[in-house]
């Protein structure tokens, strides 16, 4: 009698020490992303977000709380500090008051295969470790630009009397050009230029339907210049409490969303054919006009950067050998 006890016993023990076990293993990461859920800068993630759960079956899942509607966008890069949430998909223009370097990723653009192998990613990763306590898992659309959209025709590359939406990405080239920067998150471009409290904005080639803008957009300023920059950013905690079967189903996502770059030329190619169907028109000042105005770009970011971190950030620009 006292055996078949201690027989059971052990055996109720057993299963539930293995359930236990069983779940300690699958680890749930919330994750925020700080562009509009299902719009282009959000669509990769999510994706990867997908991905992760099928992979990551008993091992490691995703619970998307979404975007700006649940999180300020430039809260997020505190949020994933401060372990508030585990992941989150980021430009480092929204971060760069915690990290001033992360504005020196839109200035790289090298594929990432390339970062990864020649420092790029390593030097990232470990400012990323030490100013957002946060692991650098994926950098997207490395080979995407961005534009300064206008209401108002110009005639030559200045913006003296114009007043434009920045994030720190446009934010020296506005300056440099004589414009008046205006900072608002991209929840706020539409209002800000129905209103006229703008008369443009700086924004990726890709993404202006999503929230309407080409209802208030005349025209689209040549040439594109610099690369959009979303990160992919894990705690560090978060990170370093996984173990190895969780960090590679993590890591090999991260490799996959990066391999989603090779859609981009695609993409813009049907956007630019998007924009002139909705009556959006290039202002182009020719080819000469446009190689100043993307070197200036270059030029006034990195002494920005460099200003503000000298050695990091000339380490950074040997890298990105621009
Ligand atoms: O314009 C922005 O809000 C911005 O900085 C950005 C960065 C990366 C992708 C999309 C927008």
């Amino acid at each position: 009698m006292r055996k078949l006890f201690l027989a059971s016993l052990t055996a109720i023990v057993a299963t539930a020490s293995a359930s236990l076990s069983a779940s300690a293993q699958e680890v749930t990461l919330r994750a925020v992303t700080a562009f509009a859920e299902g719009t282009q800068f959000s669509k990769n993630f999510e994706r990867f977000i997908e991905k992760v759960n099928k992979d990551g079956k008993g091992l490691v899942q995703i619970n998307y709380i979404g975007g700006p509607r649940a999180m300020p966008p430039f809260e997020v890069g505190n949020a994933v500090r401060s372990k508030v949430v585990d992941i989150a998909n980021a430009p480092g223009a929204f971060y760069t008051n915690l990290m001033p370097e992360a504005d020196a990723i839109k200035l790289i653009s090298k594929p990432m295969s390339e970062q990864r192998k020649n420092g790029t990613w390593e030097l990232l990763n470990q400012l990323h470790n030490e100013k957002l306590n946060s692991y650098y898992l994926a950098r997207q659309f490395h080979n995407l630009p961005f534009h300064i959209y206008l209401n108002k025709k110009i005639d030559k590359l200045d913006f003296t009397g114009l007043k434009i939406r920045v994030t720190p990405v446009y934010r020296d080239i506005v300056q440099a050009l004589g414009g008046t920067p205006i900072t608002t998150p991209p929840g706020e471009v539409y209002t800000a230029l129905e209103r006229g409290v703008a008369d443009g904005y700086g924004w990726p080639v890709i993404g202006i339907f999503d929230l309407g803008w080409e209802k208030v957009t005349k025209f689209r300023m040549e040439p594109a210049f610099y690369s959009v920059e979303v990160s992919v950013l894990v705690n560090l905690d978060s990170w370093k409490a996984l173990n190895d079967k969780q960090r590679k189903v993590l890591s090999d996502a991260a490799l996959w969303l990066e391999g989603l770059d090779s859609e981009s030329v695609a993409a813009i190619a049907a956007e630019r054919d998007k924009h002139a169907k909705a009556g959006i028109q290039a202002i182009d000042f020719g080819p000469g006009e446009s190689k100043k105005f993307v070197d200036r770009a270059n030029d006034v970011a990195w002494q920005s950067v460099i200003a503000k971190s000298p050695e990091t950030g000339k380490k950074l620009r040997a890298l990105a050998g621009n």
